[in-house]
This record gives C-alpha cells, sequence and structure tokens, in this order.
C-alpha cells in the first residue's frame, strides 16, 4: 500500500462549533498523520480559487461565501491510503446520507456546512496541498 498525503480542511462551521479537535481525533485515531497545518481567514478570492472545478455548479457562490465567512484549519494528512481513508472517515457530501460513526454523519449540519474538505485523489491531492502549503512547510515523521 502506499503511503499518500491528502489536503483536508476543518471548514468554518467546523471551527465555529469548536470540532477542531474531535475532527484531529479521529484523524490520530485513524492512523493519519498530520504534517502540516495552518489556520487562516480565506478571502473570496482565495475560496474561489480552491473550488475554481465547481465554478459552473449552482452552488458554487453559495460556497465560496460559505468557505470564506469565518476562519479554517487546513491540514495534510499523511499515511497509508491517505486520500481514501480520509474520504471515509469524513462520510459522504450530505450529512443525510452519511454513515453514523463518519464526521459528516454525526457532526455536520447540511449539504453545505458539512464539516470537513478532503481532497478526492492523489493527483488533486498534490494541487490542493501547492495551494496552501510550500515544500518546506511539510513536516514528515521520522519513524
Ligand atoms: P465533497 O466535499 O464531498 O468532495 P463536492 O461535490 O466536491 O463534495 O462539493 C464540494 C462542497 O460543495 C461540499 O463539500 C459542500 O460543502 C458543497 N456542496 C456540494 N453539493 C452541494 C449542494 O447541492 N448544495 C450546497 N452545497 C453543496
Amino acid at each position: 500500500m502506499a503511503l499518500e498525503r491528502t489536503l483536508s480542511i476543518v471548514k468554518p462551521d467546523g471551527v465555529q462549533k469548536n470540532l477542531i479537535g474531535e475532527v484531529y481525533r479521529r484523524f490520530e485515531q485513524a492512523g493519519l498523520k498530520i504534517v502540516a497545518a495552518r489556520m487562516m481567514h480565506l478571502s473570496l478570492a482565495q475560496a474561489e480559487g480552491f473550488y475554481a472545478v465547481h465554478r459552473e455548479r449552482p452552488f458554487f457562490k453559495d460556497l465560496t461565501k460559505y468557505m470564506s465567512s469565518g476562519p479554517v484549519i487546513v491540514q495534510v494528512l499523511e499515511g497509508e491510503n491517505a486520500v481514501a481513508k480520509n474520504r471515509e472517515l469524513m462520510g459522504a457530501t450530505d450529512p443525510k446520507k452519511a454513515d453514523k460513526g463518519t464526521i459528516r454523519g454525526d457532526l455536520a449540519a447540511s449539504i453545505e456546512e458539512n464539516v470537513a474538505h478532503g481532497s478526492d485523489s492523489a493527483e488533486n491531492a498534490k494541487i490542493e496541498i501547492a495551494y496552501f502549503f510550500a515544500a518546506a512547510d511539510i513536516c514528515p515523521r521520522t519513524r
């Protein structure tokens, strides 16, 4: 199995509801390591740039407004199959469809305010990590 990295964000609703520790606990218990982290309040332009692939979607305006509405914490997770493992931990986009025991199933309020973002492929993870972090910001664990 491949050691991978993925980009994760605790979204504004997650930070607002004091869920950073709860989300990090789930990452760590699943064996994912946080190798970079940064708290920031995205500008609208930064949110639009990050979600550029969704610019034609009907929810783009609301999504970027929401993502720039308050602080987020952005992290790089490292581990075996980190991309898929993080998606599993998050659950389905819509919390109504997300399994119990997942971040969104347990903690999210709506399809938009769904607590966490996670890259959906290894290829996108590389692009998304580079959107927020320079190579020197990543702190790999020595074993
Ligand atoms: P994902 O975050 O599970 O990968 P995407 O389809 O990539 O889901 O959508 C990105 C984000 O856009 C979602 O996490 C959610 O915040 C928001 N979103 C997705 N679909 C809708 C919708 O139908 N209405 C409002 N917001 C949505």
